[in-house]
């Protein structure tokens, strides 16, 4: 495996290879206008349980997606009364009018309240690769799950979101991180050059 972080795209690009097929990328940006061939191609919403849209990332996918998303989330059915996707689950829709062709919705923990945050994190960024496996999905670009209204640690998040990336390295072609703050974007490149390059 290289070893080496190579910056590419744009600025704010750091590529770090995951095996010989397959790179880790982490950019800076808005989650809701990536996308690579409109295909293959899937977003990771960080969504709640009842899947019908929110504030943050949620909100600003939705928005972009067209109210068709919030039809399609409708449709999905519930495990219990209200809860569509529980916490460290993931499931899939189209895009409908965002870049990229399909949404993988996912709930991480609430920091302060889960019983075990870290699980539920992992949990989270294992199904969303899961889900992208079995739906033959080549490209997938994360937030930081759970680092905005839920309130995780940004360190502690990072640890975990590439670790468990970490544990898929021949399933994709690219697995990018979109961060849209300075501060989670440089705590996210320090953390892949100490679990990529170490
Ligand atoms: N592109 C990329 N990252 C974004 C964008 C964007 N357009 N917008 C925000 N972020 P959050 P959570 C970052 O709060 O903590 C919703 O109401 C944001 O700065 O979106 O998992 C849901 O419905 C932060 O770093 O998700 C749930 O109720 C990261 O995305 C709840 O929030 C995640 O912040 C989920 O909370």
């Amino acid at each position: 495996m290289a070893t080496s972080a190579a910056r590419d795209d744009d600025d704010s690009t750091v590529a770090f290879p995951l095996s010989a097929p397959s790179v880790l990328k982490i950019n800076k940006g808005d989650i809701t206008k990536w996308f690579v061939d409109a295909s293959s191609d899937a977003i990771v919403n960080p969504a709640n349980e009842r899947m019908l849209g929110g504030g943050g990332a949620d909100g600003a996918i939705h928005r972009v997606a067209g109210p068709e998303l919030r039809e399609a989330c409708f449709k999905v059915p519930e495990v219990r009364p209200g809860i569509r996707c529980p916490t460290g689950e993931a499931r899939i829709t189209p895009g409908f009018k965002l870049p990229a062709s399909h949404v993988i919705h996912t709930v991480g923990p609430i920091y302060d309240t889960d019983n075990n945050p870290k699980a539920s994190l992992t949990s989270a960024y294992r199904n969303s690769l899961i889900v992208a496996k079995d739906n033959n999905i080549k490209y997938v670009a994360f937030p930081a799950i759970s680092c905005g209204v839920y309130g995780y640690l940004f360190e502690e998040a990072a640890d975990v979101a590439i670790s468990t990336i970490k544990e898929f390295p021949n399933d994709f072609k690219e697995v990018h991180f979109i961060l849209f703050s300075d501060d989670i974007y440089a705590v996210w490149v320090k953390k892949a050059k100490e679990l990529l390059q170490g």
